[in-house]
């Protein structure tokens, strides 16, 4: 088969939406970023497409609080979340991101992958493992990122790639995982290949995916009842 290389440098931002009812129509191929808040989604997908100041990016937790939508190519998009995880915002907004991800995740039919960032420094928290096991039940595929990997020395950066795949093998999934580092360009090529082998498997084709599934529940423990309802592979009543 002939290789596909899409540039991503070409990534322009289309729009940001509360909520996917203001979303170009779902058509196409899209793969979004979602993780803990301040995981480095923003950053991480800057350094994809080798743009400064493509997504906005903060040092305060919760910068990202819309859904961003940026074409790659007709057809093809990169999709940045609101981050999940993040305590210190007013539990009103934190329950409309939370709302705008879920839904996201649940009913955008062009959604055809997703990239999972977590801090390689404190990887595999609870909202991320609901995440992973989503994922999995919905069959899309996942690439996790172990992101700020220049914070670690080599030796460690792979410990933790290997503790992380590791613990995701009693999920039984097939997770790829990647140090990453936006600073330091690690793993930028291997994402762009895994990214372009998503547009190009399922390009047009129908979402191997998430049909009626419901999204992961990713609220705090004492957020609202009408989340509750969403799939939650551990059972807890939220
Ligand atoms: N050391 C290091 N810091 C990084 C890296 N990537 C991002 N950061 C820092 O981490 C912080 C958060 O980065 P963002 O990309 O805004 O994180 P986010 O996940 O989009 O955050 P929200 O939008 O709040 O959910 C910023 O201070 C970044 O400079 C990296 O590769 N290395
Ligand atoms: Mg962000």
């Amino acid at each position: 088969m002939e290789q596909v290389v899409i540039d991503y440098r070409k990534t322009r931002f289309i729009t940001s939406s509360p909520d996917i009812k203001r979303l170009p129509d779902d058509l196409g191929a899209e793969i979004a970023f979602a993780g803990r808040s301040n995981s480095g989604k923003s950053s991480a997908l800057n350094a994809i497409c080798d743009q400064k100041h493509l997504a906005k990016t903060s040092r305060t937790p919760g910068r990202t609080r819309l859904i961003n939508l940026f074409e790659v190519k007709p057809g093809c998009s990169l999709v940045d979340l609101p981050g999940y995880g993040y305590a210190a915002v007013p539990e009103s907004m934190k329950r409309q991101w939370q709302k705008s991800m879920s839904e996201y995740l649940q009913k955008r039919k062009a959604l055809r992958g997703i990239v999972v960032t977590m801090d390689i420094r404190t990887p595999l928290k609870d909202h991320d493992r609901l995440i992973l096991d989503w994922s999995l039940a919905a069959n899309l595929p996942a690439l996790i990122l172990l992101t700020k990997a220049d914070k670690l020395g080599v030796t460690k950066r792979r410990e933790a790639v290997g503790e992380v795949k590791y613990q995701l093998s009693e999920f039984g999934g097939d997770f790829r995982v990647l140090a990453f580092s936006a600073w330091n360009k690690i793993g930028i090529d291997e994402v762009r290949q895994t990214l372009t082998s998503w547009f190009t498997l399922f390009h047009g084709a129908e979402a191997p995916t998430a049909g009626d599934l419901a999204a992961p529940d990713l609220a705090e423990p004492d957020d609202s009842a009408e989340l509750s309802t969403h799939f939650n592979p551990y059972g807890q009543v939220h």
